[in-house]
C-alpha cells in the first residue's frame, strides 16, 4: 500500500532557513533517505523541512511482532528498574530539548516561546518523570478469617498509540509514559502532519530504552486503522477526532483492545456577573488561544453575563492586540499559524458563516496572508448565538465566539447542550463558581482558569469527548490488566 499525502503539497523544493547542527543531526536520524519519503513542510514558512518515511502495513506487522517479542523482558525488569530507565529517557529529552523544540516549532508552527514549543518539551519531561515515579500498589480487597483477596495491576502487552498534530510530542508522552511504566511495549503512529518531531523524540528516548520497547511507525490513516485493529494489540491510546474514535471503537470489537479515547470537545466557559473583566482577561485569552486555539481542552465558546458582556469583550480585544503572532522561530512571537490547510479552511469557513449570520467581528475576521499562507489572526466573534456553526462546531483555531446570557441557569443549559464534554470553566466569585461548576457536564471544570493540566491529576472526557482517564495513578490503571489473587 502507499501513503496518501495530506491535502497540501510542497511548493518550495528546499529549506531556506538554516537548521542548527543539532536539529540537522536529529532529523537525519529519522527522515527518509534523499529522494524518498514524503515532504513535510514548515508550517509557518511552507518551506520543506524534511522527508517523512513512508511506512506500510508490512512495516507495521514487523513493528508489532518486535514489540510483542520485547514485552516479556521489559516487564520482567520490574518497576524499580523501569522507573530508572524512564528517568534516563527524560534526561535524554532534556539534553535535546532545544533542538526538539525547534523541529517542533517548524513542523507544528507553534512558537518557541509562550506556552508553546519549549513549554511542550518541558511538559514531556515532567509527565515522563511523573509516570516513572508514580507508584501503583496492589490493593487488599478483603482480609478476614476466611479470605485474603488482593487486586494486582499487571502489564497488558502491546499498546498502540495514535496521536494528533496539535501537541504531538506531549500527547505522545501521555500515551507512551504510563504504558511503558506498567511493563507494556508501545508502537506509536504519529499524525501524518507532524511525524518528524515525534520520531525525533522517540529516537532520543531510544538512546536509553532497550531495543523494540518503543517503536515509531510513520504512516497514514490506513496504517493507523491496521494498528488499532491488530490482533496482537492489547490497548489503544488514541487522541484525535470523534469520527476516528468511532472507527477505533468499532475495530475494538475484533481484537477486544482496551481503549482510552480523547476526542476533543467544544469547551464552554461561563463568566458570572461577579467576575472582574480586567482581572480575568489574560487567563481567558490563554484559555482560548493557547497553541493558537489548536488545543483539545481550550475554551471554544464563552458565555458572558449581559452586565459585563461589553467589558469582557473589550478586555479580550486589548490582550489580543498586544499578543504577537508570526513565525515560531522568531523569539518575539507567542502565537503561530494553523498547522495545516485542512484546519485553516475549517476556521475560515466558520468565520465566514458567522459573518453571513450577522455576527459582529470585534477583531480579526479574515486570513493574514502577510504573515504567511496558514496564518489567521486572533478573531473575537460577538453578538452570536447558539445554533450557528461557530458555536456548535469545534473551530480548533484562533477564533472565539462570545455569547451573551442573562440568567445563570440558562448559561448552564447552553453550556451543556452539545454532545461533547471534555473541559469547561466558570469565572467569578470562587464559591459561587464552584456551585455552578458542579452542574457543567464535562470531565474537568476549572475555576477562574481554563485548560491547566497536572501530571498527577486525571484528565478525560464525558459524552462524545471519549472515555478513559490519563495521568497519575488513574492513568497507570488505564494501561494495566487487573488480576485478583484470592486465597
Ligand atoms: O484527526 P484524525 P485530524 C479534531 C479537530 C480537527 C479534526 C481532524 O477538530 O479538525 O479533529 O483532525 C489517525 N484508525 N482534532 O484529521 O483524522 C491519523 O493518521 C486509526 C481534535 O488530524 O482523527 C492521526 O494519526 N487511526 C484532537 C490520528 O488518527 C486513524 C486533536 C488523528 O487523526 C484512522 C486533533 C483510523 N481509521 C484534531 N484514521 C483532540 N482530541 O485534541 C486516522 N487515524
Amino acid at each position: 500500500m502507499s501513503l496518501s499525502a495530506p491535502s497540501e503539497e510542497s511548493t518550495q523544493p528546499t529549506i531556506q532557513r538554516e537548521l542548527t547542527a543539532e536539529e540537522a543531526a536529529l532529523l537525519e536520524l529519522v527522515q527518509a533517505p534523499e529522494g524518498e519519503g514524503r515532504a513535510i513542510l514548515d508550517a509557518a514558512t511552507r518551506e520543506v523541512l524534511g522527508r517523512a518515511p513512508v511506512q506500510t502495513v508490512a512495516d507495521l506487522e514487523d513493528a508489532i511482532a518486535r514489540a510483542k517479542a520485547a514485552q516479556p523482558a521489559w516487564d520482567a525488569l520490574g518497576h524499580e528498574r523501569r522507573s530508572e530507565v524512564l528517568l534516563a529517557a527524560a534526561d535524554a529529552i532534556d539534553a535535546n530539548a532545544e533542538a526538539l523544540a525547534r523541529i517542533l516549532s517548524r513542523e507544528q508552527g507553534k512558537p518557541l516561546n509562550g506556552p508553546n514549543a519549549r513549554f511542550e518539551l518541558g511538559a514531556c519531561s515532567a509527565w515522563l518523570r511523573s509516570a516513572a515515579t508514580t507508584v501503583l500498589e496492589p490493593e487488599v480487597l478483603v482480609d478476614d478469617e476466611q479470605t485474603h483477596a488482593e487486586l494486582h495491576y499487571r502489564a497488558l502487552g502491546v499498546v498502540a498509540a495514535i496521536g494528533p498534530w496539535n501537541w504531538p510530542l506531549m500527547i505522545a508522552i501521555w500515551q507512551i509514559a504510563p504504558s511503558l511504566r506498567m511493563g507494556n511495549t508501545v508502537v506509536i503512529k504519529p499524525s501524518e502532519y507532524t511525524p518528524l518531531s515525534v520520531l525525533a523524540m522517540i529516537s532520543v528516548m531510544n538512546e536509553v530504552l532497550p531495543p523494540d520497547v518503543l517503536i515509531g511507525i510513520s504512516g497514514d490513516r490506513e496504517v493507523g486503522a491496521r494498528l488499532a485493529s491488530h490482533p496482537d494489540v492489547d490497548k489503544v491510546m488514541f487522541t484525535g477526532s470523534t469520527a476516528t474514535g468511532r472507527k477505533i471503537i468499532e475495530s475494538s470489537a475484533g481484537n477486544i483492545a482496551r481503549l482510552t479515547l480523547e476526542l476533543g470537545g467544544n469547551d464552554a466557559g461561563v463568566v458570572l456577573p461577579s467576575a472582574d473583566p480586567q482581572a480575568i482577561a489574560q487567563d481567558l485569552f490563554w484559555g482560548a488561544f493557547i497553541n493558537t486555539g489548536q488545543t483539545c481542552a481550550a475554551l471554544k465558546r464563552l458565555y458572558v453575563h449581559e452586565s459585563i458582556y461589553d467589558d469582557v469583550i473589550e478586555a479580550l480585544k486589548s490582550v489580543a492586540e498586544q499578543t504577537p503572532m508570526g513565525e515560531g522561530l522568531d523569539e518575539a512571537n507567542v502565537l503561530g499559524p494553523l498547522q495545516n490547510k485542512q484546519q485553516f479552511d475549517i476556521v475560515n469557513r466558520l468565520v465566514e458563516d458567522a459573518k453571513a449570520h450577522g455576527a459582529r467581528i470585534v477583531t480579526g475576521g479574515a486570513p493574514a496572508p502577510e504573515l504567511g499562507e496558514l496564518f489567521y489572526p486572533i478573531t473575537l466573534v460577538a453578538d452570536v448565538s447558539d445554533g450557528t456553526a461557530i458555536v456548535d462546531e469545534e473551530q480548533f483555531g484562533p477564533v472565539l465566539p462570545v455569547i451573551k446570557y442573562s440568567d445563570v441557569d440558562e448559561a448552564v443549559a447552553r453550556a451543556n447542550r452539545l454532545e461533547v464534554g471534555l473541559g469547561g470553566s466558570v469565572w467569578g466569585d470562587p464559591q459561587e463558581a464552584r456551585a455552578v461548576a458542579a452542574r457543567i457536564q464535562s470531565g474537568t471544570v476549572w475555576i477562574n482558569s481554563h485548560g491547566g493540566l497536572h501530571p498527577a491529576v486525571p484528565f478525560g472526557g464525558v459524552k462524545n469527548s471519549g472515555y478513559g482517564l490519563e495521568f497519575g495513578v488513574a492513568g497507570l490503571k488505564a494501561v494495566a490488566a487487573t488480576q485478583v489473587i484470592s486465597g
